[in-house]
This record gives C-alpha cells, sequence and structure tokens, in this order.
C-alpha cells in the first residue's frame, strides 16, 4: 500500500463549485478510481492559496499511473478544466509532494 500526495491549483472563487462538482462525482469515475486500486482519497483546500492537497493511498501503483489514459479520468479532467489551472491535455496541473511524516 503506497501513500501518496499532491497539490493541485483551483480558480479563485470556485471553491462552492468544486465542491459541488465532488458531491456529484461520476459513479463510473468512483468504480474506477477503486478499480485502479485507489483508496481513502481526500482532497483539502488552501482557502488563502486555492492550493489543493490531494491524498490518497494506492494498492496498484501501475493502474493507479494509468488512469490517465482512461477515457473516463479524461472526461472528468474535461469536466473539471473550467474551474481548474490545467495542462494542455485538460488534466489538472499537480505536482507530486513528498512525504516527511507518518504516523499509522
Ligand atoms: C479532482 C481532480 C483529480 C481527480 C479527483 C476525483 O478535482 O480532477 O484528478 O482524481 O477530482
Amino acid at each position: 500500500m503506497k501513500r501518496i500526495a499532491f497539490k493541485m491549483f483551483l480558480n479563485e472563487g470556485c471553491k462552492e463549485e468544486y465542491i459541488k462538482r465532488h458531491d456529484e462525482i461520476w459513479p463510473e469515475l468512483v468504480i474506477l478510481l477503486n478499480e485502479s486500486g485507489v483508496l481513502d482519497y481526500s482532497i483539502f483546500l488552501d482557502e488563502e492559496t486555492n492550493v489543493l492537497f490531494g491524498i490518497l493511498k494506492c494498492n496498484n501503483e501501475l493502474a493507479y499511473e494509468n488512469l490517465p489514459l482512461h477515457p473516463i479520468m479524461q472526461n472528468w479532467w474535461k469536466h473539471m478544466k473550467d474551474i481548474m489551472q490545467t495542462n494542455a491535455d485538460n488534466s489538472p496541473k499537480s505536482i507530486k509532494l513528498e512525504e516527511v511524516f507518518y504516523l499509522q
């Protein structure tokens, strides 16, 4: 089981819409994430900087790394791109974070 953390960037004033869209997350995306070994996934927002901190556990690193190739993931990113900073392929700008402490 690997713990993965990353930061993403929310557009100014989009907190409510971001929460709404995730409250309404597509069932097929939930299934895809679960089938890709993702569990215990949460995202936190630093309202001062609009930085989103994602943290999850993964029990299938290959499947996790392949998520960006899946149409459901790609369609979700297209769905979200109007409220997030994104790359040319619509994926969210995302910076991996290094774990510096863990207490079980
Ligand atoms: C985030 C972002 C991530 C996705 C989650 C479900 O806003 O799009 O890539 O894994 O939603």
